[in-house]
């Protein structure tokens, strides 16, 4: 696709850091997925370079003194919010109400007006910074739960503009979104409708969106589209995709063979299982290590011939939540060792801190189970990842049904998280799966994840962005 509007992203994280190490300072790119993504639209007749908007984890002094060393095919504007505001905002509201209560957790919310309040403040602080920035013709395209009041703040400001919003978290059942305050339901769900095009993961969180602003706001919809004060707005499901070649390529990538050729030298005498996650509640780790625990109850032909490989990445440890969780799994794993591990073996090799990108694929292609089992995922890329980078069409994914990614890696084994011995079943079928049916289920999957990557995502959001705005100017009733 290529067009000559000018891309705006805001989303809460810029695609870069500032580091200092011996007095001197460079900047570490991001390598996420919203990158790649962002990256590979192609903006190439735009009149100017696209812009990323997001808040800055740097001072401004640093930004100031540093920001020559930024050299991308981004302009970047940081935002400044004040410290309080900040921490109100991201670790309050956004990660202590809504992350939990949109991921299932309700007991874990902890709402408080305070940071409300920040919330409010901090999206209206970012939106005076894209009404700064945005020009007609601009397509500005917000990402995620920390800016869903954005939309209308932009629209108040920016009456013409053409605005799209992606949440890559799951949007949940009209009962889950009852249990904030109205004024927090009207904010959140006002705020999305300032926006042209609503994207979700999946059909369902769509569902679910719809219905809520039906029910608390009485706004009609039909067939994914929205008429609201004169205005049409859609709302429609794109699954976000994976950089598939990459993933793909990575496979007879140098490091990534000598690392597997480690890996599978070290755990010579035992299948391996492995798992990456964020430290999250969401992400099910304990329930996976009680399955695991189930896995050698039930088949105790498994003990010494087995290797879990647990990583778990730091995620927010500002937030008592996340703190609680990782003494908890460090307990776990500490028993289940203690409990079944031997002089020369034991089940569990659990890794705190992140692994170099040579390395996770190489544990990608040296396991032979990938057990993925979060209780509530808006999609999971690692599952996706894990499935792009098996070349050699070997290796079987245990998935929870509980993952946007399920409903369309449809040949792995499906489980739910919290049957932990349905989850050890489904081990023992991966463990003793034939070659051939390994290698049936991939290459279905596969060729899903290529057809269908970050790419095709990124694209087809902007593209049904722009004809939404074509529509709106020939016809604005649904
Ligand atoms: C949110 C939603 C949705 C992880 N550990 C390492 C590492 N990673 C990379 C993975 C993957 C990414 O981080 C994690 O993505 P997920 O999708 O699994 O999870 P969230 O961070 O919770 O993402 C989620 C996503 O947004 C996109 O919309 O799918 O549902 O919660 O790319 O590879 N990468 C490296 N080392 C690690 O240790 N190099």
């Amino acid at each position: 696709m290529k067009n000559n509007n000018r891309l705006i992203i805001v989303s809460y994280r810029l695609p870069f850091s500032f580091e200092t190490a011996s007095g001197s300072t460079t900047v570490k790119a991001s390598a996420g997925g919203l990158v790649t993504a962002m990256k590979s639209l192609d903006f190439s007749e735009a009149r100017e370079k696209p812009v990323w908007i997001g808040c800055a984890d740097f001072s401004r002094r640093t930004w100031e003194k540093y920001q020559h060393l930024v050299n991308d095919d981004f302009e970047f504007v940081p935002v400044f919010l004040e410290r309080k505001i900040q921490q109100n905002f991201y670790n309050g509201f956004s990660n202590s109400v809504l992350w939990p209560l949109f991921h299932y957790f309700p007991t874990y919310v902890d709402y408080q007006e305070r940071d409300f309040v920040a919330y409010q403040k901090a999206n209206e602080t970012v939106s005076e910074t894209v009404a700064a920035v945005v020009q007609p013709q601009d397509i500005v395209w917000v990402h995620d739960y920390h800016f869903m009041g954005l939309p209308k703040l932009i629209r108040e400001k920016k009456p013409e503009a053409t605005i799209g919003f992606f949440l890559h978290i799951p949007f949940p059942s009209y009962e889950i979104l009852r249990i904030l305050p109205y004024k927090v339901k009207e904010y959140l769900l006002t705020g999305l409708l300032g926006s042209d095009l609503i994207g979700f993961h999946t059909n369902d969180y769509n569902i679910h969106f719809l219905q809520s602003i039906q029910i608390n706001l009485g706004v009609q919809h039909k067939i994914w589209k929205i008429n609201y004060q004169d205005r049409l707005i859609q709302s429609d499901s794109f699954p976000v995709g994976i950089n598939y070649s990459l993933y793909h390529d990575a496979y007879d990538n140098e490091d990534v063979i000598a690392e597997r050729e480690a890996l599978k030298n070290a755990y010579q005498d035992t299948k391996i299982i492995f798992s990456v996650d964020r430290l999250d509640y969401t992400k099910g780790v304990m329930q996976r290590l009680d399955a695991l625990e189930a896995f050698f109850a039930r088949y105790p032909e498994w003990i010494g011939r087995l290797t879990f490989i647990l990583v778990v990445v730091p995620s927010r440890d500002e937030i008592q939540k996340y703190g609680e969780r990782k003494v908890m799994i460090e307990q776990a794993v500490g028993r289940i060792n203690g409990k079944y591990g031997t002089l020369i073996w034991r089940p569990i090799v659990y890794r705190y801190g992140s692994v170099p990108f040579p390395q996770l694929v190489a544990l990608y292609t040296a396991c032979d189970v990938a057990l993925i089992t979060p209780i509530r995922d808006g999609m999971n890329l690692v599952a996706k990842e894990f499935v792009a980078t098996r070349k050699d069409h070997q290796g079987v994914l245990i998935l929870s049904e509980m993952t946007g990614a399920a409903n369309e890696l449809s040949t792995a084994l499906h489980i739910n998280p919290m049957d932990e011995n349905e989850v050890a079943d489904k081990m023992k079928q991966a463990l003793e799966m034939e070659p051939e049916e390994q290698a049936r289920r991939i290459a279905i999957m596969q060729r899903r994840l290529k057809d269908y990557d970050v790419k095709k995502w990124a694209n087809s959001f902007v593209e049904s962005l722009l004809n939404m705005e074509n529509t709106q100017h020939k016809d604005p009733t649904p």
